[in-house]
């Protein structure tokens, strides 16, 4: 069977979630990575069952995670981490976030994997028009939202399986003018957009896995409700 690392779940509302669900249901073994500040209440609500019906697959059984690893995707090692971020009772929760450090953990503790998905993103100033935005926020929204990819794939491509795959979700305003969807995060998924061009090209061929990212249609998760769409 196929295993599968999903960054970008934190409950069972989001793509992430329903991607990793229909992973499961297709026999994959899965993985997810957790923002630090949502992973108490993530791992609270599934060992409390708050979960179980979102869990229920096609074929009658319960949908698996066989391991919930704490994730960061703005830190790329330690050394990023800021003092402030690191004395933070909503991180000091948890060590080995950062996106070197997750992937160290899951090659050690699995050896491997074929398919990386990333469904996460993240505008601080996302309901702010483009023209009010600020330079902290647009690049905050980069660095969640496209250079997270990047990340991902520096770190885990070099021990995922050749033939292995791997996707990000986009959306449209990353070509049309999308009223509402400000903050940078139009810059950012124009960033993600191109950024997969190129990283099909690197990663291809370095590592022979594919790098794919998926325009996708309204959902209202935890993330579209934070900007009313
Ligand atoms: P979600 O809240 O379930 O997932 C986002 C996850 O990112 C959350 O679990 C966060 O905890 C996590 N996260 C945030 N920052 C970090 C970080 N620094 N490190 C690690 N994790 C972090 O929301 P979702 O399912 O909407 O988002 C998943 C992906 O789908 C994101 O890339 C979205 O941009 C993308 N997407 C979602 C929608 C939508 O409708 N939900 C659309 C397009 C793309 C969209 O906005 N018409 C209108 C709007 C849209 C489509 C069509």
């Amino acid at each position: 069977g196929k295993r599968a690392f999903i960054a970008g779940v934190a409950d069972d509302q989001g793509f992430g979630w329903a991607i990793a669900k229909a992973l499961a249901a297709a026999g994959a073994e899965i993985l997810l990575g957790t923002w630090v500040p949502a992973l108490n209440i993530f791992e609270t609500s599934l060992r409390k069952g708050k979960f179980d019906e979102s869990r229920l697959l096609p074929n009658g059984s319960l949908f698996e995670i066989a391991k919930v690893y704490p994730l960061d995707a703005v830190y790329d090692t330690p050394d990023d981490v800021p003092d402030d971020v690191k004395s933070n009772k909503r991180y000091a929760v948890a060590t080995g976030w950062t996106v070197k450090e997750v992937a160290e953990s899951v090659k050690n503790d699995y050896g491997s994997i074929d398919i990386l998905v990333h469904s996460l993103a993240n505008g601080p100033e996302v309901t702010k028009p483009l023209l009010d935005t600020s330079r902290k926020g647009y690049l905050a929204a980069i660095s969640a939202s496209s250079y997270s990819y990047v990340s991902l794939l520096k770190y885990f491509s070099p021990f995922m399986n050749p033939g292995g795959s791997s996707i990000s979700l986009t959306y449209l305003a990353s070509e049309k003018t999308i009223p509402g969807y400000g903050g940078g995060m139009s810059s950012a998924k124009a960033a993600l957009e191109s950024d997969t061009r190129v990283l099909a090209f690197e990663v291809g061929r370095k590592y022979k896995i594919r790098v794919n990212t998926i325009s996708a249609g309204p959902l209202r998760s935890r993330a579209a409700k934070a900007i009313g769409f």
